[in-house]
Parts: C-alpha cells; sequence; structure tokens
C-alpha cells in the first residue's frame, strides 16, 4: 500500500511531432504548481513529464523534417526539455518512450493482457487520423468536402485495412462502470465524467491495438510484424516510471496507484477509458483521479500554424517574465475550463493583480520597515481587534488553499490568496502606519508586524505558482531559508521580530499595455 503521504502527479507526454506551445506548457505548469505546493506541505512528490515519440504522425513528421525518426525525435525532445528549463518545472524525471526502460515496460504490459486472454488477432478496417493517432467509425464523421471525411476534431481520416491485434475492450464495460461508481472523483471535472459515464454506458467496441503499414513503434512481442499502437504504448509511460514491470520496486510501491493525471480535455477518453481498462486487465489497480483541463484558443481562434496564431511560450517569458506567466495561466481561467489568451488579458493581471494588488502591498510595508524600524522587523505590543481579524483570516489561508488544491483547484486557491492580499491593503490604508510614526510608534510597530506576518504567510503560499518572486518576498523579509514551508505557518509559529531585513527592491513591474499591442 502506498503511503498515504505519497502524491504522483503526471503530465501527458507530448508528440515530438512539432515544438512545444502554449497548451503544452499551460499543462505543466500547473502539474509544477500542484506537485511543489504538496513537496512544501510535506508530501512525498513524483512529478513525471516527458514525450511522446512512436507513432505514425512522429513518422510523417520526421520524413517530413528529411531525418531519421530517432535523429528527429531526439532533437524536438530536447525542446520539450528546453521547456521544463525555462519554465523552472520541477519535475522529478522525464520520461521518453523511446528508452530502453519503456520498451521493456510496454512490452511487459502487452504481455499482461495477452495472458488475460483480452489481446486476439484479427484485421483492422476502418478509418483512422494520424494526426489523433485514433481510430473512427463512420457515425462521428462529418463530410470535409472533396471525398475528404474528418474526425471530431477536424483532421482528416484514412481508410486503414491492415492485420491487427485487438484488445477485448467491450469486456470492460461493466467493469468501468462499476470503477467510476465506487470512484466518484476519479475523472474530474464533474462534467467531463459524465460524459465519459454516458459514453461506455453507450457500450465499447473492441480495440484495435497493433500496426503493420508502418515500424515506428514497440515492437509487439510474440510478432514483430506488428508495432503496438501508439496509445498502448505511450500510456504504459505512467508505469514505467515506476520501475513497472517490477512490481516490488520502490517507487511503484510508494506511488501507485496514487497518480493523478492531468490531460487536456482532447485526450480525456484515452486515459478515462482506455487506460483503466488496461490496467485492470493486467491486474494493476487503477490510477487515483484523471483531470481534464479545458482548452487554450488565442484572441477567440484555436491556436493553428496555419493561422499563425501559435503562442510560442519561450519568447512569451522573455518579454513578460516567468512568474507573470504562470500567474496569468493558473489565475486567468477556473482550472478545467476553456479560456481565451491575449496579450492584453495578460498585461491586465500583470498590472492590477501582481503589480497593483501585490507588489505595491509588499513595497509599502518593506519601505516603512526598513525606514522606520531601523531595518528590522518590529517588536509588536498587544493586538487589537482589527490586527486579530487580519491575523485570524491569515491563519486559515493554509487550509483553505489546501482543499483548493486537493480539487486542483488552481485559480481557487490563489483567489483565496489574493482576498487576503486586499484585506491587508485595505488594512494598511485604515491604520495608516505612516501617521503613526510620529504619534504612536508602538501601534505603527504593532500594525507593520501584523503586515509583515500576513505578507509572510502570502509569499510562503504563492512559491508553488510564482517560485521566483515568492522567493524574492521571503529573502526581503528575512524569512531563513529552513523556514519556507507550511510547516512554518500557523497562529503559534509567527515571523521573528528582530529579524534584519534588505533594502526592498519592487517585485513585479507594471508593463505598459501600447508597447505589446501588436499580437
Ligand atoms: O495528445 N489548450 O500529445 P500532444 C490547452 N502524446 N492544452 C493544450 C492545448 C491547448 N490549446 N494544446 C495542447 C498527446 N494542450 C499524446 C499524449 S499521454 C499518455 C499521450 C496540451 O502533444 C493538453 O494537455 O498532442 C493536451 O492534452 C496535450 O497538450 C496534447 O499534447
Amino acid at each position: 500500500m502506498p503511503a498515504i503521504d505519497s502524491y504522483f502527479i503526471t503530465t501527458p507526454i507530448y508528440y515530438v511531432n512539432d515544438v512545444p506551445h502554449l497548451g503544452h506548457a499551460y499543462t505543466t505548469i500547473a502539474c509544477d504548481a500542484l506537485a511543489r505546493f504538496m513537496r512544501l506541505d510535506g508530501k512525498k512528490v513524483l512529478f513525471l513529464t516527458g514525450t511522446d515519440e512512436h507513432g505514425q504522425k512522429v513518422e510523417k513528421s520526421a520524413q517530413a523534417a528529411g531525418q531519421s525518426p530517432a535523429d528527429f525525435t531526439n532533437q524536438v525532445s530536447q525542446r520539450f526539455r528546453d521547456l521544463t528549463a525555462k519554465f523552472e518545472i520541477s519535475n522529478d524525471d522525464f520520461i521518453r518512450t523511446t528508452e530502453q526502460r519503456h520498451i521493456e515496460a510496454a512490452q511487459a504490459i502487452w504481455t499482461a493482457l495477452v495472458k488475460s486472454g483480452d489481446i486476439y488477432l484479427g484485421s483492422y478496417s476502418g478509418w483512422y487520423s494520424v494526426r489523433d493517432e485514433a481510430f473512427f467509425s463512420e457515425v462521428e464523421l462529418t463530410d470535409g468536402g472533396v471525398g475528404e471525411r474528418l474526425a471530431p476534431s477536424g483532421a482528416p481520416v484514412e481508410w486503414v485495412e491492415e492485420p491487427s491485434y485487438f484488445f477485448r475492450l467491450s469486456r470492460w464495460q461493466k467493469p468501468l462502470i462499476k470503477f467510476y461508481e465506487e470512484n466518484a472523483n476519479f475523472i474530474l471535472p464533474q462534467s467531463r465524467r459524465n460524459e465519459v459515464v454516458s459514453f461506455v454506458s453507450g457500450g465499447l467496441q473492441d480495440l484495435s491495438v497493433s500496426r503493420t503499414s508502418f515500424k515506428w513503434g514497440v515492437p509487439v512481442p510474440e510478432n514483430e510484424d506488428h508495432i503496438m499502437y501508439v496509445w498502448l504504448d505511450a500510456l504504459t509511460n505512467y508505469l514505467t516510471a515506476t520501475g513497472y514491470p517490477d512490481l516490488k520496486s520502490n517507487v511503484f510501491k510508494t506511488f501507485w496507484p496514487t497518480a493523478l493525471h492531468v490531460v487536456g480535455k482532447d485526450i480525456l477518453r484515452f486515459h478515462a477509458v482506455y487506460w483503466p481498462a488496461f490496467l485492470m486487465s493486467a491486474g494493476i489497480v487503477p490510477p487515483s483521479r484523471v483531470f481534464a483541463h479545458g482548452w487554450w484558443t488565442v484572441e477567440g481562434e484555436k491556436m493553428s500554424k496555419s493561422i499563425q496564431n501559435v503562442v510560442e511560450p519561450f519568447n512569451l517569458v522573455d518579454v513578460f517574465g516567468l512568474d507573470q506567466v504562470r500567474y496569468f495561466l493558473l489565475r486567468e481561467v477556473p482550472f478545467g475550463n476553456d479560456g481565451d489568451f491575449s496579450k492584453t488579458a495578460l498585461i491586465h493581471r500583470i498590472n492590477s493583480d501582481l503589480s497593483n494588488d501585490l507588489g505595491n502591498l509588499v513595497q509599502r510595508v518593506l519601505s516603512m520597515i526598513h525606514r522606520n524600524c531601523d531595518a528590522e522587523i518590529p517588536v509588536p505590543a498587544s493586538f487589537s481587534d482589527d490586527d486579530q481579524i487580519l491575523l485570524s483570516q491569515v491563519d486559515d489561508l493554509l487550509q483553505q488553499v489546501r482543499d483548493s488544491m486537493k480539487q486542483q483547484a488552481c485559480h481557487d486557491a490563489l483567489e483565496k490568496i489574493w482576498a487576503v492580499i486586499r484585506t491587508s491593503n485595505i488594512y494598511v490604508d485604515h491604520e495608516a502606519p505612516w501617521a503613526l510614526k510620529k504619534t504612536d510608534p508602538i501601534r505603527m510597530n504593532t500594525v507593520l508586524y501584523t503586515l509583515a506576518e500576513s505578507l509572510r504567510n502570502i509569499a510562503i503560499l504563492i512559491q508553488p505558482f510564482m517560485p521566483n518572486a515568492g522567493g524574492k518576498m521571503l529573502n526581503q523579509l528575512g524569512v531563513p531559508a529552513g523556514f519556507r514551508t507550511f510547516s512554518s505557518l500557523g497562529a503559534n509559529k509567527r515571523i521573528l521580530a528582530g529579524q534584519a531585513i534588505p533594502k526592498p527592491v519592487g517585485v513585479f513591474p507594471r508593463f505598459v499595455a501600447d508597447e505589446f499591442s501588436d499580437g
């Protein structure tokens, strides 16, 4: 049994047919915030991301680039690794499906499915979309004109006829429904769960799980003319990283089945239907949760190479700053909903939430302490009712944010932190510590101490979302490195009076919208 304090979180492994864009950065940032939060909360975390390198789509992209699939995948996979570095992602492992450890795991799960009697040889004839790497039935298709048939994603389909192994998915319909019933939060958000349950209730057809018409994949163990269907190969990555097929490995015992798979809504069916069916068939307990987030459009349009509106994440960080981009993506849209990206909205968030609400508060409080309290956190006298109201809101914050993060509600967690920031701003205006300097310096000390304590809590709690800003604020408050986790929060662990603080510097610069209005 995994320890209750272990937390395994995964991003999808991204196809290396193309370089990373904002959508990939989004999922990875959200997982990073969740992973960092859980680590600061004392959990043992395994955070996994990586690249999905096999299949027809990648093979075709390599051909188009005039490279061997191996050279091509090395190159593009590196771009995804670079993305994790650029966004300061704290992943513990980066998996590539072309690695030997993964090929062994994928073949082992195949063998387990064979043993359970769920694999049989037949022949597939039907529609296949290379872009989705998925099979479709006639009723799911629409007419794209000039004889072209389109999958629901808008991708063209081609007719495929070849020998194929099948997985008896039909046999798992009832066990899946039972599993969803017994695990009400296996699929979140709830609306997505309902979609999946109704899809499975409608009946499941056996799934073609091998291909013979190309070679770029994991060979089927007993018949090397076939390669494994790229989704069966890819989904297994989550097990590979735990040491599978070694069920006695420490990582497997610690982290399986605690896995939380965070995915975009486009690939929910693979994760919430096929994956638990494969696992149940292989005698492995399914993961604890699949969370499907929404889709980003850009200025109201689908992100697409053909209309050249793809948002390039590296450049975005160079122009606006890492913490700013991370904050915007996690705060702008409730996690699970669709969102629209625009530079105007990004600049608005930076200026209003970061520069005005938080940045000004930090700057005002720290400058007053630096100037009026000999650059030391002042010693408080007795706390007034107003002080205690703010402090009790501050003390409740960790539990509130924790409740949100348990539901993957990053936007909600940030909203709760910002409620304390807003209360602190109202408090500082109301108490006017600048005016107390002459009239009542003892009271001024208590007010500034109360504000410093509020800032300490805010800084510790924003670290998962904005690691740099959180760290900078804590440096400026003089909080030592060993006192920055959630175990340092609580009414009986206040900020240390007498602690020296450096000369404050601004944390969040403002942006002038006009300079960035060219899209
Ligand atoms: O599907 N908005 O890889 P992929 C939000 N290899 N998220 C987006 C997005 C957008 N516009 N565009 C992409 C695959 N994403 C498979 C996964 S897992 C075993 C195999 C994100 O490169 C979102 O997380 O097509 C989506 O699910 C994922 O990128 C798709 O990445």
